[in-house]
């Protein structure tokens, strides 16, 4: 066989194969969440290691063009790659194949440490790189073999036990590699563009979303006191940043929706239903406020919780614009996509809880997976009551005649939050001896917390020192400075609300309405 020129298809079957991987994982991720496109992770992720001398020099050399370049030289590297890996799938089979996989599950973990990436961000990755494989195996099968190389009649010995006489013609031929090649190549260039179509949208309404100028708070938030952070290595800082904030939704891609064709209608059970505009509301008195929000799947010790600013628009004043009815007890909010949460009527129209129509969160609107350009917050009910993304209408009814989405799904129709304390550090595992600062968080949403205790080794409650707070609707920091020595030891906390009532040792599960129990790290002090 003549390998050189074989060694040459197979490298063009190498960049084919590894080009419609990609293509499809960019499908692929524009459907799941376009922030997830490993194209864009890897570029991300190379801006980020790149040293700040290098960054400079791109800059003066390409100026404002140094993301194209950053692009064009990523592209070349993996169009190198590629057309290496179709060679040795080749010449030294599967070592292609282990080198596209290789590529692909890199590709996958840098997506998943992208800040606020989730476990799917590697979905788009890990299918495209599947993908490449298989059609590298099919492509390169296909390489022509080089017909001065092969005898006149090559004998071949069947499984079935008969030899047959293959005749010269009947190998790979050239024609049917470049059908197939070409056949792949098309099917990228769909994929590809079927991706544009989908993230076309998206992009659109990012684009509308980044020029946006939130307007001032009528009603601003009191200022943080210093104190609310205690600012210890490895916990939770008090404000949430919005790219780690947790994400929870059913949305297998994000609703992308323009401001301008958003409305919010305020039905049911009122006497004066009406539709409020994007531009109406930007318009009205706004309000601002800080809410830990959290999620009931959130098991003890879990992080599905933050704690952002947010502006909106009291839900309070948009219900008694509509004038619910006498037998109204409950506020069927639903999103865009369909998902619905059921409200206490009484939690939104309570004069001493700031529910907000949300549409600022952290100083920026709202980022497009926490329900741009409009959401709901309601301080004290976990996110499937409450919290729903997205909204476009609130519809006055009764617990008797609706549900939420969660509800027969095995989820109480009713969610407040429960009393709950996180050990952020130390993480189980080792520490040196002597002193140990233990540090978490602690919540009861809108009761607020007065106190939290630590226990060593199931030994006597000790008090924990407990951060400044804005008010009752956010979590609180604590830290406790611990004398350690050495050997095994079990760190538990458990905090007090504002009411007096102690946090409960007995364990349930999240479902149906919220995990209880305490909170412990296993360390080893050495
Ligand atoms: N449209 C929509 N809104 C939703 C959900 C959803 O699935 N769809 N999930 C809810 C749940 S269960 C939670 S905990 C919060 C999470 O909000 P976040 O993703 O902004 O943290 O959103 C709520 N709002
Ligand atoms: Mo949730």
């Amino acid at each position: 066989m003549d390998h050189s020129t074989g060694g040459r298809w197979a490298a063009l079957a190498g960049v084919v194969a590894a080009g419609a991987g990609l293509a499809a994982a960019e499908l692929v991720a524009a459907v799941v969440d376009p922030a997830a496109s490993p194209v864009l992770a890897l570029g991300a992720a190379f801006v980020d290691v790149v040293p700040p001398w290098l960054k400079d020099v791109a800059v003066e050399w390409f100026g404002t063009a140094d993301k194209a370049v950053l692009l064009a030289t990523m592209g070349l590297v993996l169009v190198a790659g590629a057309a290496l890996a179709g060679w040795l799938q080749h010449r030294r089979p599967p070592w292609g194949g282990a080198l596209l996989g290789a590529v692909g599950v890199a590709l996958a973990l840098i997506a998943v440490n992208r800040p606020g990436a989730t476990a799917v961000w590697a979905v788009p990755s890990l299918l495209g790189v599947g993908a490449a494989v298989v059609l590298l195996r099919v492509l390169v099968a296909r390489v022509p073999a080089s017909s001065a190389a092969l005898p006149a009649a090559l004998p071949v010995t069947v499984p079935a036990g008969g030899e047959v006489t293959a005749l010269p013609g009947d190998g790979p031929s050239r024609r049917s590699f470049l059908a197939w090649t070409g056949a792949t190549a098309a099917g990228a260039i769909v994929a590809l563009v079927a991706a544009r179509v989908v993230s076309a949208g998206s992009r659109a309404v990012e684009v509308v979303r980044e020029a946006i100028r939130l307007p001032a708070a009528a009603t601003p938030a009191p200022a943080v006191p210093p104190g609310a952070d205690l600012g210890v290595p490895g916990a939770d800082p008090y404000i949430s940043p919005n790219d780690g904030f947790y994400r929870i939704d059913t949305a297998l891609r994000i609703p992308t929706v323009d401001p301008a064709d958003w409305s919010l209608r305020v039905t049911g059970l009122v006497d004066e239903p009406f539709e409020l505009t994007w531009d109406e509301l930007l318009a009205l008195p706004l309000t601002e406020h800080h809410v830990t929000l959290a999620c009931v799947s959130n098991a003890v010790g879990g992080d599905l919780i933050g704690n952002a600013l947010w502006l909106g628009y009291p839900i309070r004043e948009l219900l008694a614009r509509a004038r619910p009815q006498a037998d109204a007890d409950m506020v069927l909010s639903s999103s865009v996509d369909g998902w619905t949460a059921g409200t206490p009527l009484e939690v939104l129209t309570d004069p001493d809880r700031e529910s907000l129509l949300a549409i600022g969160m952290n100083g920026e609107p709202l980022p497009e997976r926490h329900g741009f350009p409009a959401r709901l917050v309601v301080p004290g009910l976990y996110g499937y009551v409450s919290a729903t993304k997205w909204v476009t209408e609130l519809k006055v009814t009764r617990f008797a005649d609706d549900e939420g989405y969660w509800t027969p799904r095995g989820w109480s129709a009713l969610g407040p939050v429960k009393l709950q304390s996180r050990i952020d550090v130390p993480r189980s595992g080792s520490v040196g001896a002597g002193e140990v600062v233990v540090a978490g968080v602690a919540w009861a949403q809108h009761t607020g917390i007065d106190a939290v205790e630590v226990s060593i080794d199931d030994g006597p409650w000790q008090a924990a020192e407990v951060a400044d707070t804005v008010g009752p609707d956010t979590w609180r920091q604590w830290r406790y400075v611990w004398d350690a020595p050495p050997g095994d030891h079990t760190i538990t906390v458990r905090a007090t609300d504002a009411d007096g009532e102690v946090q409960t040792s007995d364990q349930a599960p999240p479902a149906p309405d919220g995990a209880t129990g305490w909170h412990s790290v296993q360390v080893s002090v050495g």
